[in-house]
This record gives C-alpha cells, sequence and structure tokens, in this order.
C-alpha cells in the first residue's frame, strides 16, 4: 500500500513517542469503521454509535434514541451489512439443560444493537432467535405471541408464497417443524465464526443438535454489497422513528413507526421490542438469468446489444446494478448517482405532467419492477407493509465453466432475511399479495420478474420494454425457494426473564 502523507505523519509520530499509542488506535478505529460490518458507497451512511456523555456535555454524535438500543439484538435495524454471516438452525433437545446454557453461555454473548453500533473492536457479533415449536419445547407457548404465520410455521405457508403445498424445491430440513431455533453469528472472518461456533456448540453439548447451516458472506471486492445477480442491495430500508435523528431520514426513505418492526405494544409483554425474523434460503440461477437478459435486449437501438440487455435486467428490478434507480435515469446507468445516497432513493414513480394511464407511467419504471411491487411509494395512497431487510449473499462466485454452459452447478443465492412486527402484513404481504399477484399494482402488470413465484410454472411479466409495455415476457424462475422458516427475536430481557427460566 501507497503511504500516504497521513501514514507517514501517524508513522514519525509513533515512532518518535510524539503521540502516545493509545491515541492511535483511536485513529485506527475511526479510519477503520466496523470490522463486521460492509459500507459500500450508495448505502445510508451507518448509524452513529451512541456516546456515553459526561454529565453537563453535550451529546454531540449521540443517538436521541427511545428505543432501548441495549435490549434489542443487533440484527433488526442495521440491515444488509455483514461482512460474513452463518445461520445456524438447530432442534432443542433437552429443554431443561438448553435453559440453564441460554442463560449462562448465549446470552452473554447475544449482541445488543448498542453494542453493535459502538464497539469498533467487535469481532463476533451473536444473535439467536425461535420457531414457535422451540417456544413450544421451551414451554413458552402462552400468551402466545398473536402471529398466526409464526404460530403455524413456515412450511404450512409454502402453498400461500408460491411455493406450492409439496415444497418440492425445499431442503429437508425446512419441511416441517424440526428446527427449533438459529444463531446468527456475523463476524469479519470465516475463522473467527467457526472458532466462535466450536465452542457454542462445546457449550451447549447435547441439549440440542444441528438441523441445518448455511454460510453467507458479502461478495468480494468491487461487487461488495452486490448480491448474485450483480445488483447493489440494501440501499432502501425503512427509517425506524426512534432509532435515529428525525433530520437523519433519507430523501425517499420510507419513515415507519417502531411498532411495524418491533413488538412495541401489540404482544405479550415479554415479547416487548422483539421482532419476527423471516429466513428464506433463496438460490439465484445467474448465469439462466444472465442468458435470458442476452437474449431479450430492450430499447433504443443507438445503444449496444449489451447495454439492452442490461437495460432489461434494470427494469426487472428497478435498478441498475449500480444502484441507480431507473426511474430517474431510464436509458442508461448513473453510477454517480448510484453512490449519492441523499439521491439515489428520492423518487416517488410520480412526474409532475405524467400521463398516468394503463401505460403512460412505466414508461420509466414498469409496475412489475421487483422495487416497485414490492414498495409500490405512491402508487397507493397508504404506505404501509414494511420490512426492514437484513439478508446476505451465500454460495461462490460464479465459474467459468457455468458462465460459459449458461447452466447454474453450484447453489448461490441469497440468505434473505427480514424483520417485521406481524408478518402476515409484512413478508407474507410483500410475497403473497404483491409479488405473486399479477393484477398488482393494476391490471396486466404480471409477476414481480425477481421473487414473483407461481407454484414453479413460467411467470408472465409486462411493461419490461420500454418501447411496448403491453409486451408479455414469459420466463422461468430465477429466484428459487429452497425454503425456510418463521422466528422470533425475543430482546435480551426476554431471554433472561423468561425464555431461560
Ligand atoms: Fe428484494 N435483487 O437483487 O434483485 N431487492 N430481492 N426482496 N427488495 C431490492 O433497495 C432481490 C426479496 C424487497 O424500498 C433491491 O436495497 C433478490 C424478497 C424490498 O424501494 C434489489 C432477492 C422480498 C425492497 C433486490 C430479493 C424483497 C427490495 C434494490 C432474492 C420480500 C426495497 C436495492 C434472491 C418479500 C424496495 C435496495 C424499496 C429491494 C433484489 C428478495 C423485498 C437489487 C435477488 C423475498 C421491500
Amino acid at each position: 500500500m501507497k503511504p500516504t502523507i497521513f501514514s507517514t505523519f501517524i508513522c514519525l509520530a509513533l515512532c518518535t513517542g510524539l503521540i502516545p499509542a493509545a491515541n492511535v488506535d483511536d485513529v485506527r478505529a475511526v479510519k477503520k469503521g466496523h470490522g463486521i460490518l460492509i459500507n459500500p458507497p450508495g448505502f445510508p451512511p451507518f448509524p452513529r454509535p451512541s456516546t456515553t456523555v459526561p454529565a453537563g456535555a453535550t451529546a454531540t454524535g449521540a443517538i436521541p434514541t427511545s428505543l432501548p438500543l441495549d435490549n434489542i439484538q443487533s440484527d433488526i435495524l442495521i440491515g444488509m451489512r455483514k461482512k460474513k454471516e452463518l445461520f445456524f438452525f438447530f432442534g432443542i433437545e433437552n429443554a431443561a439443560d438448553f435453559k440453564t446454557k441460554l442463560k449462562s453461555e448465549i446470552l452473554p454473548r447475544v449482541t445488543s444493537t448498542k453494542k453493535l453500533l459502538d464497539d469498533d473492536k467487535l469481532t463476533i457479533a451473536l444473535n439467536i432467535a425461535f420457531s414457535q415449536a422451540g417456544l413450544n419445547k421451551l414451554d413458552i407457548s402462552e400468551p402466545d405471541l398473536r402471529d398466526t404465520e409464526f404460530k403455524n410455521g413456515q412450511f404450512s405457508d409454502s402453498a400461500n408464497l408460491g411455493d406450492g403445498a409439496d415444497a418440492k424445491t425445499w431442503l429437508s430440513p425446512f419441511k416441517g417443524t424440526s428446527i427449533h431455533g438459529v444463531i446468527l453469528l456475523a463476524s469479519d472472518t470465516i475463522e473467527n465464526i467457526d472458532t466462535t461456533l466450536k465452542s457454542l456448540k462445546s457449550a451447549l453439548g447435547s441439549s440440542i443438535t444441528e438441523i441445518h447451516s448455511l454460510q453467507g458472506a458479502a461478495r468480494p471486492e468491487h461487487e461488495e454489497g452486490h448480491e448474485h445477480f450483480g445488483f447493489l442491495d440494501g440501499i432502501s430500508n425503512p427509517f425506524v422513528a426512534g432509532f435515529d435523528d428525525q433530520s437523519k431520514a433519507l430523501p425517499g426513505q420510507a419513515q415507519v413507526p417502531a411498532g411495524e418492526i418491533l413488538l412495541r405494544e401489540t404482544g405479550p409483554g415479554w415479547a416487548k421490542d422483539g421482532s419476527f425474523l423471516v429466513f428464506r434460503q433463496l438460490q439465484q440461477l445467474v448465469p439462466e438469468f444472465n442468458k435470458f437478459l442476452a437474449d431479450h435486449p430492450v430499447g433504443p437501438e443507438s445503444l449496444t446489444r449489451d447495454e439492452r440487455s442490461q437495460l432489461l435486467g434494470a427494469r426487472m428490478v428497478g435498478r441498475w446494478k449500480s444502484g441507480a434507480p431507473v426511474f430517474l435515469t431510464p436509458n442508461r446507468d448513473d453510477p454517480e448517482l448510484a453512490r449519492d445516497s441523499s439521491r439515489n432513493n428520492d423518487f416517488t414513480y410520480m412526474l409532475a405532467g405524467d400521463d398516468d394511464s394503463k401505460t403512460g407511467s412505466q414508461k420509466r419504471c414498469p409496475f412489475s419492477a421487483h422495487i416497485r411491487k414490492t414498495r409500490p411509494r405512491d402508487d397507493l395512497t397508504t404506505s404501509q407493509h414494511h420490512i426492514i431487510r437484513g439478508g446476505t449473499p451465500y454460495g461462490p462466485e460464479v465459474s467459468g465453466i457455468e458462465a460459459s454452459s449458461n447452466i447454474t452447478k453450484d447453489e448461490r443465492g441469497l440468505a434473505f432475511v427480514c424483520y417485521q412486527s406481524n408478518i402476515a402484513d409484512g413478508f407474507k404481504f410483500i410475497q403473497k399479495f404483491w409479488a405473486n399477484n399479477e393484477n398488482f399494482v393494476r391490471g396486466n402488470t404480471g409477476f414481480d420478474p425477481i421473487i414473483g413465484a407461481n407454484l414453479g410454472s413460467p411467470r408472465d411479466v409486462f411493461g419490461l420494454d420500454p418501447d411496448d409495455l403491453t409486451r408479455k415476457f414469459t420466463m422461468m424462475d430465477f429466484v428459487v425457494s429452497k425454503g425456510g422458516e418463521y422466528f422470533f427475536s425475543p430482546s435480551l430481557s426476554a431471554i433472561r426473564d423468561k425464555l431461560s427460566v
């Protein structure tokens, strides 16, 4: 690495004893940012850590939060920013033994939101969540969490989600209700995760059995922050009231009361400040997706064939791979706009003087585009059904053989995670009534081309060709559900006072 004036100064100052080592550590910590989390250009700025404010001092830099961040697990409010993340799904074998170990071995390691934000030197973050079957096993079914989807589990919802009642693409561990809980381990290295997992497993001993695990990781180098199809993912998550200073809400960001994401007043008292975690292992058929784009270029002949294929992909998602929204830059990518978090989410799908007829207002961005289906902004008069997405890509990069054959050989995809205070209003609503509904947001919209599911049958999608908005594209599933589960991510005090006693 080339020495800069700054690093040369630090080095000289250190060697000559001009500044004490502790100060240098501080400088490095600030320069390095947070070790566990990514912060690519275009993502919302990292929330500022709360600071301990000495009596009488002004609270500069502190989050004026009304949420108990030291009691809320760290994954819920932060979004899609993990460098490496392991999902460890387990069954509880011996409830009494597990409860003892939950209190003595796991609780001390559970990372709160405050800890994640404050501790620059944190090397591992641990979160834990339970399925209904897990709560039953721990004898915590009363008073219940008043969420029917959670109660019945995701397998019994597979037909509603478009995966088919037989869930034939699902992995066997997700079929049924044998998964009782999931441990999420995030770090900057897989070695840290492996070491922690090893010590957890030995501490938990025979109180649990491993049922399934999935290792996720941010993609390498300049693809960091991009999911496997190549699109920057993690730009648009709601601003949760009380988490950060209201003035930090970004233009175009949905603003939601904390009660849409966290159980505040709606659940039983013990569940306050917890959140429902929806997990889905979503395989992505990347070579097949790329082939579809290559075979169906759209847009002006003045563009190259490749640019016209990229335009189709951008219209399927609603953003270019860089993250720039097609609504703001319909014909070509604009990486500078993409990098600017004060502009890259600032649109409503409405344009003054725009023709809001059946075809007029999807000229810039199709009604079917993934981000328009999953958050219709001003297409609807009320803003609702919000989730915080916290997933991580998994699986290897596409190999040369896969790219040249256009056929997936090794599984890769998105370890999809989202948080909400009610599953039927959050994830399930978006998947079932928006993404899978051909008539949402109006007739002849078709499926969401990214996640829309038609029980495994090909899906019709309209609006993708800017020169013929009625043209029908029929496509296979490029995202295949391998299954998942509904979990509840409790507060730290709920783990201490309810789940482990
Ligand atoms: Fe999506 N993708 O790469 O195409 N998603 N998503 N998602 N998604 C978004 O805004 C993707 C999935 C939402 O506020 C972006 O962060 C992929 C599920 C919502 O404007 C990209 C998969 C559900 C938004 C992707 C997948 C959602 C959103 C744009 C699966 C819910 C915010 C970047 C493999 C049921 C919309 C960004 C807004 C954005 C992709 C899954 C929902 C690039 C590949 C299952 C609410």
